[in-house]
């Protein structure tokens, strides 16, 4: 039937036969959740990462030495075929936000619900684990957006997180192309955060209706926040006095860096954030193409958006 798509559980000879081609002793291991979705563990002298294949959804990160994780995933986070998980780093793709005609579409793209294949693994010369995976379009995606493309999802541990996402079109006709890695990190609380970078930035505000505004000083968080920064290229810090941490984020590729806390109304809207206020464990900044930057693919074309997190203590 139109609308429905086979969900593709993943048999164990799959698993095993992911593992005997791709896993790697003591860095990289591949199992199957009781869902039947693939998921990998990355291990580094530095850290461990946790992914799933379907969405290409990096959804943990632990630092050794460091109590907290990194990135913020919620307690009601569900792992289940064809649904997107709430929190990590969502794979916004090949649109972001709400589809640009069609509000039935499923908002941020079908990238993060689809089925992944694992493409490459290694060790690099700095010993640092690395995963690709890839996604493409096919004829499923064909009503939401008939064009040809592939997207390739390459994720690095070391001392550092390093993402790169690559679009190619693979089809005839040039494409318009959305993406973002949407990153939810794990903070102290959001009332005692700051976010640095941004300022003397333009932004959508889209909080409340659509604002263009420029940013003054650095960011904090007083209500529900949700900005879209555009045409900046900019790194930019997340300070954690409560954690005693910064997480550096420095990108290539983007264009757009989008700022976001639901705050409290909007938490209890979305009702998947932790209750009562699991809302205040999280902030969302997200390197992307977005809004005014989105891209235009020609035919044979590809881009590459890439983003390395690094944590400091202090
Ligand atoms: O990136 C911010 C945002 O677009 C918010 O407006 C909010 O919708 C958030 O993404 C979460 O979207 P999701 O579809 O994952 O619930």
């Amino acid at each position: 039937m139109q609308g429905i798509h086979m969900e593709r559980q993943l048999s164990m000879l799959e698993a095993e036969d992911i593992q005997q081609t791709f896993g790697i002793d003591g860095h990289l291991q591949f199992t199957k959740d009781a869902s039947g979705l693939a998921m990998a563990s990355l291990r580094h002298a530095a850290g461990q990462l946790q992914l799933c294949l379907q969405g290409g959804h990096v959804f943990g990160w632990q630092i050794e030495g460091m109590a907290e994780p990194v990135l913020w995933l919620s307690p009601q986070a569900r792992f289940a075929p064809g649904k997107s998980i709430r929190g990590g780093v969502p794979v916004c793709w090949p649109w972001f936000g709400p589809h640009g005609t069609d509000p039935g579409l499923p908002a941020h793209g079908f990238a993060r619900t689809a089925p992944w294949q694992v493409k490459a693994s290694e060790i690099d010369a700095q010993g640092r684990v690395s995963v690709s995976l890839c996604l493409q379009s096919e004829a499923g995606h064909a009503a939401m957006w008939p064009h040809a493309a592939s997207l390739e999802l390459t994720v690095l541990l070391g001392a550092e997180l390093q993402m790169t996402l690559t679009t190619v079109n693979q089809g005839a006709t040039p494409f318009v192309l959305g993406e973002a890695l949407h990153t939810y990190f794990n903070i102290s609380d959001i009332g005692g955060i700051s976010v640095s970078g941004l300022e003397d930035e333009s932004y959508w505000d889209t909080v409340g209706g659509v604002e263009k505004k420029v940013q003054r000083g650095m960011i904090r968080f007083m209500q529900e926040t949700d900005r879209v920064y555009i045409n900046t290229s900019a790194s930019c810090t997340i300070e954690d006095p409560g954690f005693r941490r910064r997480i550096h984020i420095a990108k290539q590729g983007s264009l757009s860096t989008v700022v976001w806390n639901p705050w409290t109304d909007k938490a209890a809207c979305m009702g998947d954030l932790g209750q009562p206020d699991g809302w205040r464990r999280m902030v969302c900044v997200e390197s992307a193409n977005a809004w005014d930057n989105c891209l235009m693919l020609a035919p044979g074309e590809h881009h590459s958006l890439s983003v390395s997190y690094r944590v400091e203590s202090f």
